[in-house]
């Protein structure tokens, strides 16, 4: 940390301090989290926190922005780079975060009421997807498929739903589904339906960068994510949409992409963040290098570790395992809620997040089942090893009473594997 802040602000660096010993002491098992590098960090932190820019590169509404021009375009490519794409898909990277981009995608493409179709919150999708409590499930018709007693995404049931309500957007994106996603099954459908596709990688976006989940662009007409989740970047959003895709915007045509750029700003949004668009460009960067594409992988390989060593442990996992970064635990069997067991991991240094499960009978602020996620503990070097220690310290922190050993395991991975 720079000095500066310590000479100007003292209250203000301890918290710092007090968070950044927090993280280094505890172990995140939060699959939406994660650690950005320093190059990030010091990206967020510059000169760009100064400037405004509404509009978009060459077509600014303030002087001064030849810099901005150069780091969006800069940012706007990288992006291209890492998900392979080519000059046919538009690349936003203003929208702040992912509700946004996602409001940004359906102010484009929709009207006020119109159907679209997404995966139900409590089977694993996301608020923005059509929640009744989120502006997505007032402003429009949301119609929502769940998942069958398995616990996957049934697409028998997709099929059906579209065929009947003829949504004019399918949505296909989640933030608690362990298992992949069929992009090719959803494309089709959407296809046969004439709805638009769109996909929120959010969560996933780190792996398919990677190639360890399949890419969702050969199908989808729209794809959001947010750019710090397993993607490892700063906190924001990119909204990929297709140039060759031509829809009607007051009497005119004009591409998908264009529609987007127009809904984010001045639809949505006044200025972007440019010195997160910046730190958007260093992660982007880092994405690219060969490291990346091992990360991704490892993650996938530690979820399955974590999985298979808690199920040996006789934890119940929703779906019977994971195919990405993340796994739900059912704790029915356990005789303990998401809440309590979220609490007794907290107080020996596990983070986890307590969630619904499919279905569930108990309400989300004290559900069924806990989340975890790999993201943060493989960017940390842990491995395959490692997550067997950490499914023991998980048992042991919900079954016993003890807690001292527990504490010590916790420490010693975080000395060991430091931030
Ligand atoms: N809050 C994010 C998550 O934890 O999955 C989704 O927005």
């Amino acid at each position: 940390m720079s000095g500066e802040l310590k000479k100007s602000d003292v209250e203000v660096t301890i918290l710092i301090a007090e968070e950044t010993k927090r993280q280094q002491e505890t172990l995140d098992l939060i699959p939406s989290e994660n650690i950005v590098s320093h190059a990030v960090l010091e990206a967020v932190g510059s000169s760009f926190i100064n400037k405004y820019s509404e509009g978009y590169p060459g077509k600014r509404y303030y002087a001064g922005n030849a810099v901005a021009d150069k780091i969006e375009i800069l940012a706007q490519e990288r992006a291209r780079k890492v998900f392979r794409l080519g000059k046919e898909w538009g690349v936003n990277v203003q929208a702040l975060s992912g509700s946004p981009a996602n409001m940004a995608v359906y102010f484009a493409l929709l009207q006020l009421g119109d159907k679209f179709m997404g995966l139900n919150l409590s089977c694993g999708g996301h608020l923005s997807h059509g929640d009744p409590v989120n502006f997505s499930g007032r402003l429009f018709k949301p119609i929502h498929y769940g998942v069958d007693k398995k616990g996957l995404i049934d697409y028998n049931e997709v099929h059906t739903l579209a065929r009947r309500e003829k949504p004019k957007l399918i949505l296909a994106g989640t933030t608690a589904y362990p298992r992949t996603l069929d992009f090719k099954k959803f494309g089709k459908i959407a296809k046969e339906v004439k709805a638009f596709f769109m996909v929120d990688m959010a969560h996933i976006a780190g792996l398919i960068a990677a190639g360890a989940h399949s890419s969702p662009f050969p199908y989808a007409d729209v794809v959001t994510t947010t750019t710090h989740k397993t993607l490892r970047g700063p906190r924001g959003a990119l909204i990929f949409a297709r140039n060759d895709k031509m829809i009607k915007v007051n009497e005119k045509e004009v591409s998908i992409a264009r529609a987007i750029d127009r809904a984010v700003f001045p639809g949505l949004q006044g200025g972007p963040h440019d010195n997160q668009t910046a730190a958007i460009a260093v992660a982007l960067g880092e994405a690219m290098r060969p490291e990346f594409k091992k990360y991704g992988h490892q993650i996938v390989k530690n979820a399955k570790a974590l999985a298979h060593a808690l199920q040996k442990l006789g934890f119940q996992l929703v779906s019977g395992g994971t195919d990405n970064h993340l796994m739900l635990i059912d704790l029915t069997n356990m005789g303990i809620s998401g809440r309590e067991a979220q609490d007794k991991l907290e107080a020996v240094g596990i983070v986890v997040n307590r969630n619904t499960i499919p279905y569930d009978t108990r309400s989300p602020f004290d559900p069924s089942g806990i989340r975890l996620g790999t993201p943060s503990v493989t960017t940390r070097g842990m491995k395959e090893k490692e997550m067997k220690v950490i499914a023991e310290l998980i048992h042991e922190a919900l079954t016993k009473d003890t807690v001292s050993g527990i504490k010590r395991g916790v420490k010693d991975l975080c000395q060991k594997f430091r931030i």
